[in-house]
């Protein structure tokens, strides 16, 4: 919780809210980083560089969501914004109704709102901004602080009489540039720097340099900025990164863009003022297979790229195919050496359970994992997410479960897929064991690792694969 910004108290109220709550996350400890989000900080900057007041909630560290209620009577808001994903929607609805029991008017953005606004105004939120945020928010709060009817913003969606009312189309900030530096000062800094500092020894922060991605892959869910594609300028960047470093001594940034360097002269760009500058940080960032060359990695390891998040997805080609990745086999090796042999940390994503994999299919994605053992990985079972292509070619074969997914974290089944559950969890606890048997080779000797590999396989190919394989027909390709 931080103090207002000190503007004149005849402007617009706008309280913010993040309602996460990390020690309610079951996946927090094992997997998700801690940073503010950079939507919210990004909106409150924007609000504050338009004459607004105002706050925020963070509850990333707290126990619940009373917080919420404490700020709104001290500061008592006209507006509450509160940011939206799977993942906290019930905290977002407890916020929302909070925000009613003090008379405020309450809107939701972010992922999950934007996927399903008419579900968030039948909660208790009085309208929904599905997109890009900075605007629409802006006019929304002036013409509630005026007293005006909120129907018809730009950008937003209200319900009346049992109706959506879609505001008109607003279009995408055209210049990155333009944006302020996120308002960091609404939340507590140094809460997050001293907790990364604690468990890495680094002062680490994210970044974000672009918004959206072109590309398409079938099961990807880009509710906020659809297929669009928007890039600040490297030297905006490069002033974001100094403006960390000297007013928070960050020594390590996530870049967190969708994928990072899509375009060739942009990071050529970048890396010659991150040399020219002499920042000394270091870094991280989600690529692509395909982006990132020999040459092009060589660069970023000497500006400090540190470890790399590579989406692999499968060790098939078909599968990639399938899937409308747009990359090759020959790509995911490449690059796999090729970060080997710079010494940067690689990070796989990889999925099972994609429509139209085989058990063939998965012993070629295990294979893949096995020859460059990455040093971190995660393996999710297929998570069909609502407006995606996945999804509508799965929505009739949809499980109960599919409702919370989130709860399940890339852990259950959510459709009929072309096995039950349980071999995918066995197949998830292969790769665990490979990647244990990966690090045991450098501390074992190779002949025992092998032995072990060796029994493992034979009992997935003897014991487990006919007992859980079950007899259900593969399930049909998604288009
Ligand atoms: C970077 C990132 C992270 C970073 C977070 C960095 C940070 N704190 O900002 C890390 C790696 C930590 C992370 C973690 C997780 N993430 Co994440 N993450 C992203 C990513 C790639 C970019 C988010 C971002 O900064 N976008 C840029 C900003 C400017 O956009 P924005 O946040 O959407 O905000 C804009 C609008 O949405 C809107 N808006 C947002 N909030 C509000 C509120 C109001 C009131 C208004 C009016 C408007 C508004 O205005 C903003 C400015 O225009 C997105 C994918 C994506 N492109 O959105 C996934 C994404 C948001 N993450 C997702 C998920 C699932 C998670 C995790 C739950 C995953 C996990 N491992 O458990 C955790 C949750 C952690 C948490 N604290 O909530 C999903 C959410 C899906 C959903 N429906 O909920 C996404 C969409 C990815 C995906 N396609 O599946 N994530
Ligand atoms: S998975 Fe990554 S590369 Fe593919 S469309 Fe989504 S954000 Fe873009």
């Amino acid at each position: 919780m931080t103090d207002r910004a000190t503007s004149p108290r005849t402007a617009p109220r706008v309280l913010l809210v993040d309602p996460y709550v990390a020690r309610e996350d079951p996946m927090e400890r094992k997997f998700v980083e801690l940073y503010p989000s950079l939507g919210l900080l990004t909106l409150g900057a924007y609000l504050r560089s338009h004459g607004l007041d105002v706050a925020m909630v963070d509850l990333t560290f707290a126990r619940d969501a009373r917080p919420v209620t404490t700020d709104l009577r001290r500061s008592r808001p006209e507006v509450v914004g509160v940011h939206t994903k799977t993942l906290t929607h019930d905290r977002a609805f407890e916020v929302a109704a909070r925000a009613k029991a003090e008379g405020a008017f309450a809107v939701a953005g972010g992922p999950d709102a934007a996927t399903r606004p008419m579900h968030y105004l039948d909660g208790g939120f009085d309208a929904v901004v599905p997109g890009e945020g900075e605007g629409a928010l802006v006019d929304l709060a002036r013409r509630v602080s005026r007293g005006e009817d909120a129907a018809g913003v730009p950008g937003t969606v209200v319900r009346r009489g049992g109706r959506l009312v879609r505001g008109p189309a607003r279009p995408f900030l055209r210049d990155l540039d333009a944006l302020p530096l996120p308002a960091w000062d609404l939340v507590d800094m140094e809460q997050y720097l001293g907790s990364w500092q604690r468990s890495t020894g680094e002062r680490r922060a994210a970044v974000l340099t672009s918004r959206g991605c072109p590309f398409d892959c079938s099961w990807c869910s880009k509710p906020t900025f659809g297929r669009t594609f928007r890039q600040q300028s490297p030297e905006r960047v490069v002033a974001e990164l100094r403006a960390l470093q000297e007013r928070y001594r960050v020594d390590y940034v996530r870049f967190c863009d969708d994928v990072f360097g899509v375009s060739r002269a942009w990071i050529d760009r970048l890396l010659t003022l991150l040399e020219e500058e002499g920042l000394q940080l270091k870094w991280e960032c989600l690529a692509r297979v395909d982006l990132l060359k020999p040459d092009l990695l060589k660069r970023m390891r000497a500006a400090g790229l540190e470890r790399v998040y590579v989406g692999v997805e499968s060790g098939s080609q078909k599968m990639l195919d399938l899937m409308n990745r747009g990359t090759r086999l020959a790509q995911v090796e490449r690059t796999a050496d090729a970060l080997r042999r710079e010494g940067v940390r690689q990070f796989w994503f990889l999925m099972l359970g994609y429509p139209g994999e085989t058990l063939e299919d998965i012993e070629a994605t295990l294979r893949l994992f096995r020859r460059f053992s990455p040093e971190e990985y995660s393996v999710s079972i297929a998570v069909p997410v609502p407006g995606t292509r996945f999804y509508a070619s799965v929505k009739d074969r949809l499980t109960g479960r599919s409702r919370r997914p989130r709860r399940n974290g890339g852990r259950s089944l959510l459709y009929e897929a072309a096995y039950p559950e349980v071999l995918y969890r066995w197949e998830q606890a292969r790769f665990g064991l490979e990647a244990a048997l990966g690090k045991a080779r450098a501390r074992i000797s190779p002949r025992v690792v092998e032995r072990i590999g060796h029994v493992a396989d034979r009992f997935h190919e003897k014991v487990a694969t006919p007992l859980l394989v079950g007899k259900r027909p593969p399930a049909r390709a998604a288009p």
